[in-house]
């Protein structure tokens, strides 16, 4: 029915321009590119001085450019199901923590990921780079079983192999630091299939960029919409870096990683340009938590935020984030609440596909994206990484306001001056909680409870409160799936057969 319920004039559709209608009823491209502990002040668009993010600079004038946009949780396991689900990871059980090469868990084969709902309405789909949601038994867990039709990647980080004599800069610098020891080398997989063991680092990032061409081109002949997830591993510990980056930016390895991940981006808009695709897809870019302070100089920053990697202050959480469409997404900076859970519902929602009967956190975006300018969502929720039931969440956001009932530092962001954020600072509860306003306190360090809340700070705390609970009172917590523990035969190794396991794991592609 049209306005004031006259049936609408249907027989009048075919006098619309063609193109008009053909656009409406199009489904549309993703290309998901995701960050690894990124910080919110890492890029140039974001205020870094001496980063080398030409492409991704670019992406931001030419798109939409967040300022308010959040992860789902501050380390990386959790924070990519939330990312694929659209759904909190405590229900799906991915927590506390991240997975390891060994560990029996994965994201349950139950839950729908954007990539399963895009594949039942025509969509191909391709993931590439850093997975970290499990592998299972003989790769139960892996992308393929998840809705990807096709992955080049790291099952996990790659700090969770040995690194010490691998080369990660040309022509041979060595990985800088320590990386895990007693486990397999880093595998690389295609599809089900270990290709080489330990991954060369140096070539990872040139091998990723042809899957994606190739990908994109194979579609655009095809004439199949697509998703693409592009899951880098750059600016994760330790910093690596092709030839053509090495050594070329002011900002050092950290710098030269960053650069890689650009130009990454850059490859991916020349393709769709390449193929006559621009126009038709979406191109969205983020990380999946703060930066790791502990690794100082190469770890990042969070620009004026607190804290960042593994902590629920805006540093652990608030994300650099862009969405870029030409001719769809009017370029500009949006200050409006938005967040990883909401990809799911927003992708599926252009692309006309049905959402899984299950309970979402996230939200459509379009309204944000396409029309007034007004994000459907009101609040964000920030789980620690080792949630659980009687804490709930350490921290609520409802519109400029933001409540921490508990504050805890992480190892992970260790070495700043802020003694809040490393990680002998225990678990505190807040009663009453540590109120913020975050548009003008974003660095968090200003509790208006402390000094003269108005009468708009206490209504705002008192509508925080009913958030949590109504949250609180519909939050299943599914089975851990990190408490599922490790076994070390899982881990994934190319020569099954060999001894002595781990180190005895080593294949060169053939
Ligand atoms: S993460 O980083 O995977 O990007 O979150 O590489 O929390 O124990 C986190 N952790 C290794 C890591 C271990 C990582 C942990
Ligand atoms: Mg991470």
């Amino acid at each position: 029915m049209g306005p004031r319920g006259r049936p609408l004039p249907w027989l009048l559709l075919p006098l619309l321009p063609p193109l008009v209608a053909a656009a409406a009823a199009a489904r549309p491209n993703f290309v998901l590119v995701l960050a690894d502990d990124l910080g919110y002040g890492d890029l140039g668009c974001y205020g870094h001085p001496s980063s080398a993010t030409p492409h991704l600079d670019r992406l931001a004038a030419r798109g939409l450019r967040f300022t308010d946009f959040y992860s789902s949780a501050a380390v990386c396991s959790p924070s990519r199901a939330a990312l694929l689900t659209g759904r909190l990871p405590v229900r799906s059980g991915i927590y506390p923590g991240v997975f390891d090469p060994g560990s029996r868990g994965g994201l349950p084969l139950a839950e729908v990921t954007v990539a399963e709902l895009l594949k039942a309405r025509g969509y191909a789909t391709a993931m590439v780079g850093k997975w970290h949601l499990g592998l299972g038994h003989n790769g139960s867990f892996l992308p393929l079983r998840q809705g990807f039709d096709h992955f080049l990647g790291v099952p996990y980080s790659h700090d969770q192999g040995p690194c010490q004599n691998l080369t990660c800069f040309p022509p041979a610098t060595k990985c800088f630091g320590t990386c895990d020891q007693g486990v397999v080398p880093l595998p690389l997989l295609w599809n089900q299939s270990i290709v080489q063991q330990p991954v060369s680092f140096p070539e990872l990032v040139p091998l990723y960029n042809k899957f994606s061409r190739d990908f994109i081109a194979d579609c655009a002949r095809r004439g199949t919409p697509f998703l693409l997830y592009y899951a880098s591993h750059h600016t994760h510990y330790p910093q690596f870096a092709s030839r053509e980056f090495a050594g070329r930016t002011r900002r050092g390895p950290f710098g030269d990683a960053l650069a890689e991940l650009d130009g990454s981006v850059g490859t991916l808009l020349q393709a769709l340009r390449d193929n006559g695709l621009e126009n038709s897809t979406l191109v969205f870019f983020t990380s999946d938590n703060g930066p790791s302070t502990l690794r100082m100089a190469r770890g990042g920053s969070a620009g004026h935020l607190k804290c960042g990697k593994g902590t629920t202050y805006e540093g652990g959480m608030r994300e650099p984030a862009v969405a870029y469409w030409p001719g769809r997404i009017v370029p500009g900076v949006t200050h409006e609440l938005a967040s990883t859970l909401d990809i799911l519902p927003t992708l599926s929602a252009l692309a006309g596909a049905a959402l899984p009967k299950v309970t979402l956190d996230g939200f459509d975006l379009s309204p944000l994206l396409f029309g007034s300018g007004k994000s459907p969502r009101q609040a964000v929720f920030f789980f620690p990484p080792s949630p659980d039931p009687l804490h709930g969440p350490f921290a609520v956001r409802l519109g400029k306001y933001k409540a921490h009932f508990y504050t805890q530092g992480s190892f992970h962001s260790g070495t700043t001056p802020d003694q809040a954020c490393h990680g002998l600072t225990p678990l505190t509860p807040h009663l009453p909680p540590l109120l913020f306003d975050l548009e003008s306190d974003p660095a968090e360090n200003y509790d208006l409870l402390q000094g003269r809340a108005g009468p708009e700070a206490l209504r705002a705390l008192r509508d925080i409160t009913l958030h949590k609970a109504l949250l609180e009172q519909r939050l299943e917590f599914g089975e851990s799936q990190m408490g599922k523990g490790r076994d070390a035969s899982l881990q994934p190794c190319c020569a099954p057969e060999c001894s002595p396991k781990p180190s005895c794991c080593r294949c060169s592609p053939r």
